[in-house]
């Protein structure tokens, strides 16, 4: 695995660090630097500190990393990489680890032309974590000594003092999150450590364990196989085309490409892509560079006649050709690239912007995928069978498609018959409940307040899209509704657009038995893996209709759980009548509208994807193909089951 990306770090000193400004501008305004002050800001401190430890590791001096979770919640980072400099930095006059943990923007590598993670909310550099801690101290060991410093709110409150001596070097650096800044002082073990799996996948080889004293639990990541096992993990649920993923790296002007891929005999695509380790969500130059070169060499490979032991699977001698969707049906894939001056665009920060990337990832991978290619015939020979299966589905729902608008003249635009729309014309202000089954949804339309809520009912169950093709997910009629009535469009050369978003707020509203949790299950699985943006944004919620009704004195209690029924019966001492619901259609209109519908006095759950890895592991355990797996998730689970979110 290529390491070594930073030109001349040995010649590193002091010197090189920046100075900028101070750190009561952090303090005044934590959310210009971390984001929010809520517990994304909380733990993207971890994610700050641990960054300068994988840096120090890509540089090739660092092989371990552990992070401690302490009862009181602050946090230990420990490397042993060469450790902070500690030598007296000429524009401050103080030691450089001072330095770096006390004055904004002097991180350390800032500006000395190495490598670094810059844009988004990372790189902002430690000092900001030291400005948001009640409390930090710094160990560091080198020079066979080790040194150390406290701070309060980012204050030194003694100067730097060795304390020992050692043969080893290395950071340590312990802070508490500063309960005057942060709403929240709980950390997540589970944001924690699904961080830190991403991280050693990326970094091969590199071991970081994290320790949790609040209740003695501890894993350990270390890949040495890297983003090789990331695709394995990723596919682990799947049926492989082949064993072993195919790994493409390289390097041209410092920029720094690793590619793993293999193919399951789903028909979805799943590439992560990656920059300097930041999930760059909204792709970027290097995930068009790959595309853009896979489609080719796959192409180019179909028509050649020049290749020796081309067999059943071509399309010499045909004007056809495959689209970049074809070739990634059933695609997993993980791209990392690393640069030195990372340019992070798009809404969120998170598109890799640096034009010259998508070139070099495009003839590194035109090259190293011809060859394999050639030396691997019945690999290539599986995936063509592939993407010409994909191929010739899309002509066949193209063709049916033009019979069908000939002969009816129907556009898209139509919304759905059984849709009962609302009148109010902002789609900020506008909401849509989607119904099991007509009679709940007859329910729904008359409960329902017509002003702001519109009522989409589905007939039976929808078409479980892991199992599908595109053609046949769009062919499905109650997939059609709920496309056409959100006004999202899905598919081939479809940008998501949420401005077309016709409410923004999706209600699935199904009965509270066996039947409605698999409903709602196909169509959380849908909204993920075709409309993701929807569920990434928050717009989809699941509504919580009661479960008992206890009447007593005259009196209507509506409950939601059993363990809110004992209670109140053991308060009301057998005074009382209940009715389990059964289905949403047991409830009259009004009913219905008091106790499910009514933003007054309803319980809706946001659908959250905080964990998109495990949540896309868990679709597919549920939804996917293979049965051993699904089994043992649901034995696993079963106690959670009322828990189950995505
Ligand atoms: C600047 C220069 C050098 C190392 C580091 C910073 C460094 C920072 C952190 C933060 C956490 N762990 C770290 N490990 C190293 C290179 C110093 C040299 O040339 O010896």
């Amino acid at each position: 695995m290529v390491r070594n990306i930073i030109p001349n770090q040995s010649q590193y000193t002091a010197k090189e660090i920046q100075v900028l400004e101070g750190l009561e501008a952090v303090r005044k305004r934590p959310s210009m630097y971390i984001g929010t002050t809520g517990a994304r800001g909380l733990h993207h401190l971890v994610d700050e500190v641990v960054d300068n430890s994988i840096d120090e590791a890509m540089s090739g001096y660092c092989t371990k990393i552990q992070i401690i979770i302490h009862q009181d919640n602050s946090v230990t980072v420990i490397d042993d990489g060469r450790g902070i400099p500690v030598d007296i930095h000429s524009n401050t006059n103080l030691p450089a680890v001072t330095t770096v943990l006390t004055k904004l923007h002097a991180g350390g590598k800032f500006g000395s032309g190495s490598y670094q993670v810059s844009g988004g909310l990372h790189g902002v550099g430690i000092s900001v974590v030291n400005a948001l801690s009640e409390w930090l101290e710094v160990t560091v060991s080198r020079d066979k000594k080790i040194y150390s410093q406290k701070f309060e709110r980012g204050k030194p409150i003694n100067d730097l003092t060795v304390i020992g001596s050692t043969k080893k070097t290395g950071t340590q650096i312990t802070y508490r999150p500063d309960p005057e800044i942060f709403e929240e002082v709980n950390i997540s073990f589970d944001i924690i450590a699904h961080r830190l799996k991403e991280l050693a996948f990326l970094n091969a080889g590199v071991k970081i364990e994290l320790i949790d004293e609040r209740d003695n639990r501890n894993v350990i990541y270390k890949y040495d196989g890297g983003i090789i096992e990331f695709v394995k993990y990723l596919n682990k649920n799947r049926d492989v085309l082949f064993g072993k993923p195919f790994y493409i790296n390289g390097k041209k002007d410092d920029i720094e490409v690793e590619i793993a891929i293999q193919y399951n005999s789903g028909y979805l695509e799943n590439i992560l892509s990656f920059a300097n380790n930041i999930h760059t969500e909204e792709g970027g130059t290097h995930l068009s560079g790959f595309k853009t070169a896979l489609t080719k060499t796959i192409n180019d490979y179909a028509k050649n006649d020049s290749i020796p032991n081309q067999k059943k699977y071509s399309l010499k001698g045909t004007d056809q050709s495959l689209s970049g969707n074809d070739v990634r049906e059933g695609l997993t894939a993980v791209i990392s690239v690393k640069l030195l001056n990372p340019q992070f665009e798009g809404q969120t920060k998170t598109k890799l912007g640096n034009n010259e990337v998508k070139g070099i990832v495009s003839s590194i991978v035109n090259d190293k995928l011809s060859t394999y290619f050639i030396e691997n015939p019945d690999i290539v020979q599986k995936i063509l069978a592939k993407s010409i299966s994909a191929l010739k589905a899309r002509e066949a729902a193209r063709r049916a498609r033009e019979l069908v608008r000939q002969k009816n003249g129907l556009g898209l635009g139509s919304l759905p018959g059984k849709l009962a729309d609302c009148s109010e014309r902002d789609p900020f202000h506008r909401e849509i409940f989607i119904v099991e089954g007509d009679s709940a949804g007859g329910s729904a339309k008359q409960g329902r307040d017509r002003k702001f809520q519109a009522i989409l009912p589905l007939r039976g169950k929808i078409l479980n899209v892991e199992k599908a093709r595109l053609h046949k997910i769009l062919a499905n009629n109650e997939i059609k509704s709920i496309i056409t009535a959100s006004g999202i469009q899905i598919g081939e050369d479809s940008e998501f657009d949420l401005a077309q978003l016709r409410y923004h707020k999706i209600i699935i509203m199904t009965d509270a038995d066996v039947d409605g949790e698999h409903i709602k299950t196909l169509l959380l699985t849908f909204f993920y893996r075709y409309m993701r943006p929807l569920v990434e944004k928050g717009k989809i919620f699941i509504a919580r209709p009661p479960l008992y009704k206890l009447s007593y004195n005259k009196k209507n209690d509506y409950l939601f759980t059993d363990e809110d029924l004992n209670k109140k019966t053991k308060e009301l001492k057998g005074n009382y009548s209940i009715q389990r619901y059964k289905g949403l259609g047991e409830m009259n209109p009004s009913q219905l509208w008091e106790t499910t519908m009514n933003p007054e006095t309803r319980v809706v759950k946001r659908i959250e994807l905080e964990d998109v890895l495990e949540a896309d592991q868990m679709f597919t355990i549920l939804m996917g193909g293979k049965v051993e797996p699904r089994k043992d998730f649901i034995y696993q689970h079963s106690t959670e089951v009322e828990e189950l979110d995505v």
